[in-house]
């Protein structure tokens, strides 16, 4: 076995992966699912782990054909307590990896059969969902099922998630049902009459005891999963230092609105890359746009600054940029483009010459402007560089707390 992961980066980085022995609940505001996560779960650790999943909330081959819209690989690995299908009168899939309850009202029998199972050498449990056993059975019923959960996982390799949806319990009832797992995730939406965003946040981890943890947001999407969001990121940095190149090279999908092969109004790149999704919107260079740098910058949570490493007659004129799109005090990195070019200055020279905070990531790149190739041509592409400065600048960007 390989210890299990979450498969979702900020929260493998905050807890350390997910530790065995170790029970973790993600309880999430009813106007939010929380399935996703549960999947995404399964789905990183299918190959290393042997999964049992406590299922009461659809049948298994429902759940399957759900992991199959995200790409998630169904293995033989994955193994389904079904609590579900007898209540409604469908016959389970009857698969060797299905273990069917034969009365799913039947406390005693849930109790009974879910003990032999944690017997057999999972190395992961999840329970989707463990609010329904709670609505079904009550508190103190689902308070045994944890004291069991964790009896058998403390004498055995294995980590436990508990899906569970908050309907407004009592708040007594809540704290001790939330007391007896070792760590609690909370999943909520940005609401205002609609949802327009959901984010995730440690709040409590029984084994990083004072360590404080920030809220992020996320989207789920088919295929993929879990995807950290990243609203908007601005790029900027004088004429020609190569913003838009560096747009295109890091999105897929990027437009310019450029005339002359100078940007007259912005850019826009979507980024998919290492489980984050971000928006980057990239400022003119040209002085007489610098109306637009304000705009520009408004609603930014990061920022990537590129500066033409052979023209450092151009650094004063950057730094007047981000004065200008009022975005100081945003994480930040640097992008010290056009690195392959004779004459490019090192690091530190660039580092002293824009003095900047001495901790201000800098990266030399090369983001040649990859949609400007002709693709019927043989073409070395030219790119290096700009995948790092992304994933410094998602690193800072998650570091820091929206919501506090
Ligand atoms: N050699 C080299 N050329 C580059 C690199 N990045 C961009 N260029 C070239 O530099 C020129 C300017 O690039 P752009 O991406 O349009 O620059 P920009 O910062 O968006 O320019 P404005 O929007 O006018 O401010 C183009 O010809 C690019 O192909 C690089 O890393 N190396
Ligand atoms: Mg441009």
């Amino acid at each position: 076995m390989v210890d299990p992961l979450f498969g979702i980066a900020k929260l493998d980085g905050e807890l350390g992966g997910f530790p065995t022995h170790k029970s973790v609940i993600f309880s999430a505001s009813p106007a939010v699912g929380n399935e996703a996560f549960g999947y995404q779960i399964v789905a990183n650790n299918e190959k290393d782990n042997k999964i049992l999943i406590f299922l009461n909330r659809t049948s298994p081959p429902a759940y399957f054909k759900e992991m199959e819209e995200f790409h998630f690989p169904v293995s033989k690995n994955i193994f389904v307590l079904d609590a579900y299908s007898n209540l409604t009168g469908i016959e389970s899939s009857g698969s060797a990896n299905v273990i069917v309850i034969k009365n799913p009202n039947d406390k005693e029998e849930i109790l009974r059969t879910l003990g032999a199972e944690l017997e057999k050498g999972y190395t992961l449990v999840l329970f989707d969902s463990f609010s329904l056993v709670v609505d079904t059975f009550g508190f103190d019923y689902a308070i045994s099922i944890i004291a069991m959960l964790r009896e058998k996982i403390n004498k055995s390799e294995t980590a436990a998630a508990l899906l569970f949806t908050d309907w407004g319990y009592g708040e007594n009832e809540r704290a001790g049902l939330m007391n007896l797992t070792d760590a609690e995730v909370v999943i909520r939406g940005i609401e205002k009459r609609v949802i327009f965003g959901q984010y995730f946040g440690v709040i409590k981890c029984k084994w990083l005891p004072g360590k404080s943890f920030t809220s992020t947001l996320f989207k789920v999407v088919k295929p993929g999963g879990i995807k950290i969001a990243i609203p908007k990121i601005l790029v900027t940095g004088p004429t020609d230092a190569g913003k838009s190149s560096f747009i295109h090279s890091a999105s897929k999908n990027a437009v310019s609105v450029d005339k002359l092969g100078g940007t007259i109004a912005l850019d826009h790149g979507s980024v998919d890359f290492k489980g984050y999704l971000a928006d980057l919107f990239g400022t003119p260079g040209q002085e007489r746009f610098d109306p637009l740098l304000k705009l520009l910058g408004g609603d930014s949570i990061g920022v990537v600054l590129v500066v033409d490493c052979t023209k450092p007659e151009q650094f004063p004129r950057a730094i007047e940029m981000l004065r200008k799109t009022e975005t100081f005090g945003l994480p930040i990195v640097i992008a010290a483009n056009k690195a392959d070019l004779p004459g490019a200055l090192s690091i530190d020279d660039i580092k002293n010459r824009l003095h900047l905070n001495n901790d201000v990531p800098i990266t030399a790149t090369v983001a040649e402007d990859l949609s400007r190739i002709d693709p019927n041509q043989p073409t070395k592409l030219k790119k290096s560089g700009v995948d790092e400065v992304l994933s410094t600048l998602f690193r800072l960007v998650i570091e820091e707390d929206l919501f506090k």
